[in-house]
């Protein structure tokens, strides 16, 4: 099939990274049936390309590679799994154009994103090449003088990495950064909406000289895609499972491993809180708003969901917002100046329709945006709401869009207790120049992260996960390769 990406007037400089098979074992393959599931430009709803549609047999196949692959990439020495993946990094950085339009072009986002993203996820390689030469175990104190002890951290095993379409390289380097320079294997599984990237990147690891087996890659889409969930998540081999993705997902991956007890990593959906207390420098708050909400429109685990506000700058700050807002211009991310791309397809739009909807019926008032923009493609209006109480469900549940609702507060302790009044706890933001309260603020606040005065926070050596239902464990720095380690006490008798 001739994919509209090899098409020499708009396509990619280097077409080999466009792939529609899978990747196990070394080999680029179709499915077993033969069939395939479509991806979608959603700025336009154009057929980018058509991708296996694979199940519990080609993700089987996958796992036994995996095992088999593991056997020698645990023995090669950190230094030498370091130089490889320094080279697919450097691989993705001279890619990095091309990985940014296949990015844009089946995921939506401004190409300026998709470009930061991209060197992101080469920065996650970078990080973690380096890291793995550094894991070092330990001699322990004994209590008997004839004996000796020490500690050895070694792969975990074979892993699994279940991914989203909202982040299709960075979420996946996060993952297979550390689990590859640790000593795993991976058999990854990306989101339906977003395979190309995945593998992009994994054309780009066999370039490398990525032993095979080592990263695997199975493509599958609804049922197929539960069928395959249903496999990493129950096959013995498995011994760590890494998902980002919806809560509701997560706690079924969670129920599903519980058989063959694997190890966990869940990221799953955020409720951000963005304070804005009245000493706030206004311009920083305003900018880093339209930073945390509308980038990705709005479709961030991250993204600021409910914009706290005290009382005296409240109308400022809204006045402000509203008028950023309104001038961000909306549409294919493939066109310049573009900062807000389409949501990722018409169901996601029909549900931030229906938040909008529920908030202005209750009572909300819509500043600006507020519906669909324009008639094609499932572009939302940038959408800033007063006036938003907690009965609305923009309040209450993750709206995954370009819509800023803003609740007003009084006192210091309104602002921590409806930050806290959510079952998420993933990322938070604060605006303030009272050093003691970010303080109290940093403490109270039930989050994975607090971003004091800004707008973005991330970067490799940071730790980055949720509390209550966003997750469990911590992915990146440091933190993010200890999942992918385990921990054997050696007892030596001296005799
Ligand atoms: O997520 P899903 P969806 C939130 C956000 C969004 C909502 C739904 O609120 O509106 O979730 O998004 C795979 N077994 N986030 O439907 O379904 C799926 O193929 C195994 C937050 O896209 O969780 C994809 O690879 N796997 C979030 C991945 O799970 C299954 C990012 C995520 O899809 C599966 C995305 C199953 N039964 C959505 N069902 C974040 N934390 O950033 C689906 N998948």
């Amino acid at each position: 099939m001739r994919l509209p990406l090899s098409d020499p007037q708009h396509g990619l400089r280097n077409r080999a990274l466009i792939r529609n098979v899978a990747y196990i074992g070394g080999d680029w393959v179709g499915s077993d049936d033969g069939t395939c599931f479509e991806v979608r430009n959603p700025a336009d709803g154009s057929l980018v390309a058509e991708v296996p549609n694979m199940g519990a047999e080609e993700t089987r196949r996958a796992i036994q590679a995996a095992v088999v692959a593991f056997v020698a990439w645990r023995r090669f020495t950190p230094q030498q799994r370091s130089t490889i993946l320094r080279r697919w990094q450097q691989l993705i950085l001279d890619s990095a154009d091309d990985l940014a339009c296949l990015l844009t072009t089946e995921q939506g986002k401004a190409l300026n994103d998709a470009h930061a993203e991209v060197l992101q996820a080469a920065g996650f390689l970078e990080w973690y090449a380096e890291e793995g030469k550094r894991l070092t175990g330990g001699v322990l104190p004994t209590s008997h003088p004839g004996r000796r002890g020490w500690v050895l951290r070694e792969p975990i095993g074979v892993c699994a990495a279940i991914t989203p379409w909202n982040y299709p390289a960075a979420t996946l380097a996060r993952k297979f950064a550390p689990a590859l320079a640790a000593g795993c294997t991976v058999v990854l599984k990306p989101a339906e909406q977003t395979p190309l990237t995945a593998l992009a990147l994994a054309a780009l690891a066999e370039e490398a000289g990525l032993p095979p087996g080592v990263f695997n890659v199975v493509t599958g889409d609804g049922d197929a895609a539960e069928a395959i969930g249903r496999e990493l998540s129950t096959h013995p081999a498995i011994r760590m499972l890494s998902f980002t993705g919806s809560s509701e997902v997560g706690r079924q991956l969670m129920r599903q491993s519980a058989d063959t007890l694997k190890n966990l990593s869940l990221e799953l959906g955020g409720h951000a809180p963005f304070v804005v207390f009245d000493d706030a420098d206004l311009d920083v708050a305003v900018e880093s708003a339209i930073n945390a909400k509308f980038r990705n429109a709005g479709q961030m685990c991250v993204a600021a969901n409910r914009f706290l506000v005290q009382d005296g700058i409240h109308d400022a700050f809204a006045t402000r917002l509203a008028e950023r807002a309104k001038g961000l211009k909306v549409g294919p991310g493939l066109t310049p100046g573009v900062l807000v791309g389409p949501l990722i397809d018409h169901l996601a739009l029909t549900k931030v329709q229906r938040h909008v909807d529920d908030a202005i019926a209750h009572g909300a008032k819509v500043l600006t945006g507020g519906q669909r923009f324009g008639r094609d493609g499932t572009f939302f209006e940038p959408t800033v709401l007063t006036g938003v109480t907690s009965a609305m469900i923009v309040a209450r549940e993750e709206t995954f869009g370009p819509v800023a609702p803003l609740m007003r507060f009084s006192t210091e302790a309104d602002a921590i207790a409806m930050s806290n009044a959510t079952d998420y706890g993933l990322a938070s933001y604060v605006f303030t120049r009272d050093i003691s309260r970010i303080w109290r603020l940093t403490e109270a606040i039930e989050a994975g992260v607090v971003a004091v005065n800004a707008g973005s926070f991330t970067t490799e050596a940071a730790p980055f996960g949720g509390v209550k239902q966003s997750g469990l464990g911590r992915e990146g720095g440091s933190y993010g390769i200890e999942s992918y380690l385990s921990i054997k006490h050696v007892s030596l008798g001296l005799g």
